[in-house]
């Protein structure tokens, strides 16, 4: 039932939806709490919003005393351009590949349920770091009862499955239904174009991908859907050192709704592996900028990273933490403008673009 809220609230709404860090997400979640209207329509919002509070008070103060009934949190804190989650049933190859992207040396074994907790990694690719999260696997039987909550900081997820196994679609299907029941969607909607059908250079479907996000009207109703985590998705059919059987490949896509973007590797051999981190790139749009002080050189080393959409002032954000605020202008270098042209801090980065930021 669409609920009435005040701009207070839209606003602070819009500002959860906005970050991923968690100090600040609570920030804006006591905003939302606190501005909510508190009538009878409201009870359920309300809630939800009081048990993010909760886990995220948790997850950012760490370890408790008697933490011990629940356990650890297992969130791991992002880093890089953005936080990757490796999802999918049991043995399906998820750790050898974490291993092998990253060099995490992530235990792999040849029976299921060799992953019992997160492990984070860092997977480069042309200066972006992409932190993919090692996660135990997902069945019909068994899913952690914390890996929802471990998931909520991802950007996006890597669907790793072995479809050498019987039953692998249902698998895939069951993994889906366990996570939107916790309100963890995994979407195939992902910001920049990919490739689209299940596999590259099998018979597919339309390049899936969405056009830039419009910018939100701010209407005044609250957004029921603020606590489900959206994760662009990408199929990795994972062992084709084993050969890969068009027939299945089509049957999974017959039955698997979602027209995820896909792309066949081996983790055994490699095979397939360099193509990942540029999917990941231009699925979420990832955007390189390099900063400069006035007088010298850029930095071309090492880029900050942000996604298409973000602005001057989420640059400032990166480079200067609590003191963004004090940005005055920037000048900037690409993005078709005149060298070291003035921009404000609303003007849109784009990749490549160097920035000279004026506090
Ligand atoms: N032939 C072949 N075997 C693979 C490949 N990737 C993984 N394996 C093997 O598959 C088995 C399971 O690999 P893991 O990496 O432990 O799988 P997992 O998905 O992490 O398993 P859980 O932790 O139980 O969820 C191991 O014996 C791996 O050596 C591959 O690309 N080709
Ligand atoms: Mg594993």
């Amino acid at each position: 039932m669409p609920t009435n809220v005040s701009p207070e609230y839209k606003k602070a709404e819009a500002a959860f939806r906005q970050t991923r860090e968690p100090t600040e997400r609570l920030e804006h979640l006591r905003e939302m709490l606190k501005t909510i209207p508190k009538h009878k329509g409201t009870e359920h919002l309300q809630a939800d919003i009081k048990t993010r509070i909760k886990e995220l008070t948790a997850e950012v103060s760490g370890p408790q005393k008697g933490a011990a009934r629940t356990g650890p949190t297992r969130v791991i804190r992002t880093e890089g351009a953005a936080q990757v989650a490796l999802v999918g049933p049991p043995n399906a190859g998820k750790s050898l590949l974490h291993s092998r992207l990253t060099g995490s040396r992530a235990e792999s074994a040849p029976y299921p349920h060799t992953t019992n907790e997160p492990l984070p990694g860092m997977l480069m690719h042309n200066e972006v770091q992409f932190q993919l999260v090692d996660l135990p696997p997902i069945s019909a039987e068994l899913m952690e009862p914390w890996l929802p909550n471990a998931m909520q900081p991802a950007h996006a997820a890597l669907l790793v499955i072995d479809l050498h196994v019987p039953g692998c679609t249902e698998d895939v299907i069951s993994i889906r239904e366990r996570l939107a029941e916790k309100r963890i969607i995994l979407s195939d909607d992902w910001r920049g174009r990919l490739p689209g059908g299940l596999v590259e250079g099998l018979p597919g479907t339309e390049p899936v991908g969405s056009a830039p996000p419009e910018p939100e009207q701010p209407g005044d109703e609250a957004d029921e859907t603020i606590f489900h985590t959206v994760l662009p998705t990408l199929l990795v059919v994972n062992k084709v050192d084993l050969g890969l059987d068009p027939d299945e490949v089509t049957a999974l896509e017959e039955l698997v709704e979602a027209r995820y973007p896909a792309i066949a590797v081996s983790a055994a051999t490699g095979e397939g592996l360099d193509r990942l981190g540029s999917m990941l790139r231009r699925g979420l749009d990832v955007v390189r900028v390099y900063t400069k002080v006035p007088g010298k050189p850029p930095d071309m080393e090492r880029p900050f990273t942000l996604f298409r959409g973000d602005r001057v002032i989420d640059v400032a954000r990166l480079v200067h933490r609590g003191r963004a605020a004090g940005l005055k202008f920037a000048r900037i270098w690409g993005s078709g403008k005149f060298d070291g042209q003035q921009v404000g801090r609303d003007y849109l980065v784009e990749d490549g673009d160097i920035l000279e930021l004026h506090m």
